[in-house]
């Protein structure tokens, strides 16, 4: 274990080059607007420096939407004694904390070059939560074992890549001594973007317009025992912004910081977990909820939440079904309006979800199984591993439960909420829409209604008929439709009227929407399994088991094409409708029989197995299992042991977590009266504690053994 921790603070006391790539993506901090990545100052060999500023994609020709890296404010070139500081010298000392309680990063290094005196030298950087546009860096310097001449050079860096090249062109800057604003252009013209940057630094400064580095320079020299503070502070302004923002504050990194952690408490009040028992799991849910948090736009005309949150290039920040379905149930019981900002993201999509369905002949709203800023399709149609041949990538077209997992995020919402507003508008809009999409997409002949040519969940088994979880998802969705529907009529007559023009729905759309779901057919059954798709219970059998040890996916070992034809699954599928459908599971022995069934077969190709594995054994009464599971999907990110985590962190797994433990472990669930839980804790938790919101009001939930 390479990390240190304490009940707030992520830690490192060493210094370890081979993972510093997955550090860079543990130690994001980010304040739902802008993230930045845990880079170090100084210029590292291999880094993948990035700032984010959410939403703000950019299309390269050619090529799918990515949110490419602004300009960077972080970096600083130092000197000592006209030696780089660079940590290829290794330091005498080092030690990072992030602290969960209010986002501010410290770095302290020790440091001397070859013939230097000793340096101590601290880093703090802070994207304060209650200001989301604004950026601070404190550096402080101190000589400890002789006099140093410093050269320090901080500004604007428009030369960081995105994820292969910058994606912002300078257009022009303008500075002095202390203050900087640069413009850029995005690479495909459709957006401006101004950063200004502020130094406030003793000794003689100069600027240097250097067109992509625009810079200031400074020479210092401290006496032995001498020290000095250079605060820098950055503001990010692009044409999606309103209001040009007030300029940057004149204000030390302590009043930043102070403010950052009045947010971050508030935030923190409401989503409060503790586990008397199991410092360690506490400790990881604290992080995935810091995280999130830091990730989730605050702001309704805000982006979506992305499957790497904003803190790597990986799937170029494009939002999946890992916000929806392992980010959003948790956002909506404990910061509700972040997860009614995500949802007004999906309802943005909802134009570009039309387009694809039309483009596919089809009715409603089908969602992009890759969604960037329009909502229109954008998985790419082709993958290149590094050594071998391209792969064709069929989830864009094929993976259509996206479409019911988003009206599932939507319902679980308002159930939770009692949100009726959003329900009466957009909600029931995004519900309906994907409704008719599932009612033009299925086939009925006299056998009943399939879907056929899909994949699941199960990226594994491609282009399958009747996959279980897509037909039920897809029949849970009509029924809901249909259900909202009536209540729209019902309670909000003008609302229902609204939507009766705008969408052209008829007195019997429900009916067949009811009708529909009832001919959907739900697959095989197998003494009490759930075929996962037509067919499965033929494919030959592998002994997962027996492969061991191995530390690469069945994808890895086998290939796609004999994949198709063994019964290995890369992430759970009949499960998945298990977890997310308490319908599914209600008769125990079904859900015992699925459960023996398919969790062996099961190789966790996918970030997002584990957790839900780990819920589900726990809502099925084997805690210990659940929790065995829960540790494996804890060093998903805590350990890298997927071994990508220099591309970001897992947003599903951190959420998926976070679900494990209020939903699966707790029991978290609603009735008539409000939350409940009928918890199942693992031998070794004596309680779970949580706060959670139900229609605006805060529960405090404790489950004990
Ligand atoms: O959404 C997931 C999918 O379920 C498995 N492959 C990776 C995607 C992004 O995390």
């Amino acid at each position: 274990m390479t990390l240190e921790w304490d009940s707030w603070t992520l830690g490192e006391t060493r210094y370890l080059p081979a993972l510093a790539g997955w550090h860079e993506s543990l130690f994001t901090i980010g304040n739902g607007r802008l993230a930045t990545r845990g880079s170090f100052e100084e210029p590292r060999t291999g880094e993948r420096r990035a700032t984010f500023v959410n939403g703000l994609f950019v299309h390269p020709e050619g090529d799918t939407a990515v949110l490419g890296a602004v300009p960077d404010w972080t970096r600083v070139d130092l000197a000592v004694d006209s030696v780089p500081f660079t940590l290829d010298v290794p330091p005498a000392g080092f030690q990072r904390t992030l602290s969960l309680a209010d986002g501010v990063l410290t770095r302290t290094v020790l440091w001397r070059g070859p013939e230097t005196g000793l340096a101590r030298i601290r880093f703090r950087r802070v994207l304060p939560l209650d200001r989301p546009h604004l950026c601070a860096l404190e550096l402080h310097i101190e000589a400890m074992t002789a006099p140093i001449a410093l050269t320090l050079e901080t500004g604007i860096d428009a030369t960081v890549g995105s994820p292969t090249r910058p994606a912002w062109v300078p257009v022009g800057q303008d500075g002095d001594r202390s203050n900087l604003t640069a413009s850029y252009r995005s690479i495909d013209g459709a957006h401006d973007l101004e950063v200004t940057a502020r130094l406030a630094a003793a000794g003689a400064v100069t600027l240097i317009a250097d067109h992509a580095h625009p810079r200031w320079r400074t020479v210092l020299n401290l006496d032995t025992g001498e020290s000095m503070t250079i605060t820098k502070t950055a503001s990010y302004r692009s044409s999606h912004d309103g209001d040009t923002p007030a300029p940057l504050p004149d204000t030390g990194f302590d009043e930043f910081a102070a403010g950052s952690k009045r947010a971050w408490s508030q935030r923190w009040r409401q989503c409060s977990i503790e586990i008397d028992g199991d410092p360690e799991a506490e400790r990881a849910l604290r992080f995935a909820a810091f995280q999130l948090l830091a990730a989730a736009p605050g702001d309704a005309a805000g982006a979506g939440i992305g499957a790497k949150l904003m803190s790597g290039f990986g799937y170029r920040h494009h939002v999946f079904w890992d916000s929806d379905v392992f980010v959003v149930p948790y956002l909506t019981v404990t910061n509700p309006d972040l997860a009614a900002n995500h949802l007004a993201y999906r309802y943005r999509c909802l134009d570009g979800a039309r387009r694809k369905a039309a483009g596919f002949g089809r009715q409603g709203a089908f969602y992009a199984w890759e969604s960037a800023d329009s909502g229109d399709e954008m998985t790419p149609a082709w993958t290149r591993p590094p050594h071998g041949e391209p792969v064709r990538i069929l989830t864009g077209e094929l993976q259509e439960h996206i479409t019911a997992d988003v009206a599932w995020a939507a319902h679980h919402y308002w159930r939770w909420s009692g949100d009726d507003a959003f329900m009466s508008t957009s909600g029931a809009e995004m519900i309906i829409e994907g409704a008719r999409y599932w009612a033009s997409r299925v086939d009925v002949n006299d056998r009943g209604a399939h879907i056929n040519g899909v994949i699941g969940p199960d990226e594994y088994h491609i282009e399958v008929d009747d996959n279980h979880f897509t037909n039920r998802m897809a029949r849970w969705h009509l029924r809901r439709a249909a259900s909202v529907v009536r209540w729209l009529g019902a309670e909000h007559p003008d609302a229902y009227h609204r939507l009766v023009t705008k969408l052209g729905i008829d007195t019997g759309e429900a009916t067949r929407f009811d009708r529909l779901a009832g001919q959907l057919v739900l697959g095989a059954q197998r003494n009490r399994v759930w075929e996962q798709f037509s067919g499965f219970f033929s494919l030959d059998v592998v002994d997962l088991e027996a492969v061991t040890p191995r530390t690469r996916s069945m994808y890895d070992l086998l290939g796609e094409s004999r994949l198709q034809k063994v019964d290995v699954i890369k992430q759970p599928d009949v499960l998945m409708a298990l977890a997310m459908l308490p319908a599914a599971r209600r008769d125990p022995d079904v859900a015992r029989a699925n459960w023996d069934y398919y969790a062996p077969r099961c190789d966790h190709g996918s970030s997002l197995s584990l957790p839900v594995h780990a819920g589900l054994a726990a809502r099925l009464g084997e805690p210990e299992e659940g929790y065995r599971l829960f540790r494996r999907a804890m060093g998903i990110d805590l350990e890298d042991s997927m071994g990508n985590g220099a591309d970001g962190l897992h947003a599903a797994t951190l959420g998926g977590l976070l679900q494990a433990t209020l939903f699966g472990f707790a029991g978290l669930g609603l009735d008539r009266s409000g939350p409940i839980t009928s918890g199942g804790l693992p031998e070794h938790w004596r309680t779970v504690g949580f706060t959670v919101l139900w229609r605006g009001r805060p529960h405090d939930m404790e489950v004990t053994r």
